[in-house]
């Protein structure tokens, strides 16, 4: 059943009470920056924030995050409190400050290079250091100083975010045992197999059961983690129920397939202002006799673009009678680019494009534009709906939510969306084309399939896939785990 932002604060209210909701995450919301002497307001490409925001709108109360921007301090009152968004303020944003030592070992150190892959199955080896190991414990611990307080000893509802907290529920229990707890893992959990390699595995897991409820985006991911805690940890793993008992105390586990606000995505996507970029695009581009493809990514190994770049040559070379007939915009901010294997991964990236423009442009034509850059939320509304079709290649994503936000720009009902069998996505999304991005020849078949499939047919396959976004939105997932979170308290 579908929910509104005002069923979800109705929930909230009586489900909740008085007590109140604190949501902990490694990334802010919102960022501040410096443009020169003036302060600006960034939204970050998370698809983490950007799911969390509109929940947060409608609930009020306090998210606690890194402050990461270079103008963050500025806007904070005593207690580094910032009411945000900030036209229309409606929840607290608390910042905890690192140092650069403490961003190294537990962002890019342990987080990154040792959870991030050791999570996703896409060939890129984990990292294990104990210098990392320790800093995270430590931020951890700092997060759980912020949360204590905010609460004090009171009863509240806490609702973690991620693989950079998975030590916080246990940790601030211990000093408030009032406190209720759910954490969502916004990435897959890997087989035992994989996972056993941590050195740390085991406190990693011996943390997240500090939880009342923890959450994956499917059911998949949650049957991984009961294999993983029955191979690792002295517990009592229920399957049928779901659920971990350790050290007397019990973790629901459960599926939450996260979303994003479809209803807010269709009514902006039709604003007069991302009618104009449309045109602009075209104009800039050339692109009004041409179709269009996308891929919008934060620029991570996990996405895929190098495989979906290499379809896209595949295809051309197959298929020369589409030789400057078509565009493939590649759209995406860079991330986390003091990583070795993101740096590698942004060159390869730019090599690929280069050699593809290479072989195929002409004087007024080249197949592929890369727009490595912040860009705001409606130029990215103008291009999902310019789009013919839009590209998800990803190797593994717990979720993706650009192909929602693709389907949810679609008030047209139109466009094809090309998405991996490897993303939390497909599972909901099977009007998509599906394809796993390794095997290129089918994935070059899928380019053509989309560009070639029949105005009624596409037309079919967007409506059901705008059904089933506008179904299970972003306020139903909220719903769904703060119901599950009161319940266990009541
Ligand atoms: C993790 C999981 C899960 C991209 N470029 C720009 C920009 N973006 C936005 C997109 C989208 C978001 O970033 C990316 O969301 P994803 O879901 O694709 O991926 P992750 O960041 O890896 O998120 C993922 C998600 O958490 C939520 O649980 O779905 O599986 O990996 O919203 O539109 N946004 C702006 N400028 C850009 O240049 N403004």
């Amino acid at each position: 059943m579908s929910l509104t932002k005002e069923e979800l604060q109705e929930l909230v209210r009586n489900k909740l009470g008085n007590r109140p909701l604190l949501v902990v995450s490694n990334r802010e919301p919102y960022i501040h920056v410096f443009a020169g002497s003036q302060v600006r307001c960034q939204v970050p490409a998370s698809g983490l924030t950007v799911a969390l925001d509109p929940v947060m709108r409608a609930c009020g109360g306090i998210w606690i995050a890194h402050g990461s921007g270079n103008a963050d301090r500025e806007v904070v009152d005593e207690k580094n409190r910032v009411a945000v968004p900030p036209q229309e303020p409606s929840y607290t944003l608390r910042r905890i400050w690192l140092s650069k030592e403490e961003e190294e070992g537990y962002y890019l150190g342990f987080s990154n290079e040792a959870l991030w892959p050791l999570c996703h199955i896409a060939y890129t080896p984990p990292t294990f250091d104990e210098a990392h190991w320790n800093m995270y414990q430590r931020v951890n611990r700092k997060f759980a100083e912020a949360v204590l307080d905010e609460t004090e000893d009171n009863e509240a509802f806490v609702f973690i975010q991620d693989y950079h907290l998975a030590l916080l529920s246990r940790m601030i229990k211990e000093k408030n045992p009032r406190l209720v707890t759910a954490q969502f893992w916004h990435i897959p959990w890997p087989n035992p197999e994989a996972f056993r390699i941590c050195p740390w595995g085991r406190e990693i897991l011996h943390g997240l059961l500090g939880n009342d409820l923890l959450g994956f985006h499917i059911r998949y991911h949650c049957d991984n983690f009961l294999d993983t805690v029955r191979l690792l940890l002295e517990a009592r793993v229920d399957r049928e129920r779901s659920q971990v008992t350790y050290g007397g105390k019990t973790t629901l586990v459960r599926p939450y397939p996260i979303s994003v606000d479809f209803h807010r995505i269709a009514q902006e996507a039709a604003r007069p202002e991302v009618e104009k970029e449309m045109e602009q695009i075209q104009q800039r581009w050339d692109t009004g006799d041409k179709f269009v493809g996308i891929g919008i990514d934060r620029l991570d190994y996990t996405k895929g673009i190098p495989h979906r770049l290499k379809a896209l040559d595949k295809f051309l070379t197959k298929y020369p009678e589409y030789l400057g007939r078509i565009v493939f915009f590649q759209l995406g901010e860079p991330s986390r680019v003091h990583i070795k294997r993101y740096k590698e991964l942004n060159a390869e990236i730019e090599d690929l494009v280069e050699e593809i423009n290479w072989k195929y442009e002409s004087d007024e034509w080249k197949p592929v534009i890369l727009l490595r850059e912040h860009l705001p939320p409606s130029t990215l509304m103008a291009f999902n709906r310019l789009a013919d079709f839009c590209i998800v290649s990803s190797l593994h994503d717990g979720m993706n939510l650009v192909a929602k936000e693709f389907v949810s720009s679609r008030i047209d009902e139109d466009g094809v969306l090309i998405l991996s069998h490897f993303t939390g996505a497909a599972r909901e999304l099977n009007e998509a084309v599906l394809i796993n991005p390794y095997a290129t020849d089918e994935f070059a078949e899928a380019i053509k399939t989309a560009i070639e499939m029949p105005p009624e047919q596409r037309q079919a396959r967007m409506r059901k896939l705008r059904q089933v976004v506008a179904q299970n939105n972003i306020y139903r997932w909220a719903g769904d785990i703060i119901s599950q979170l009161a319940d266990l308290k009541s």
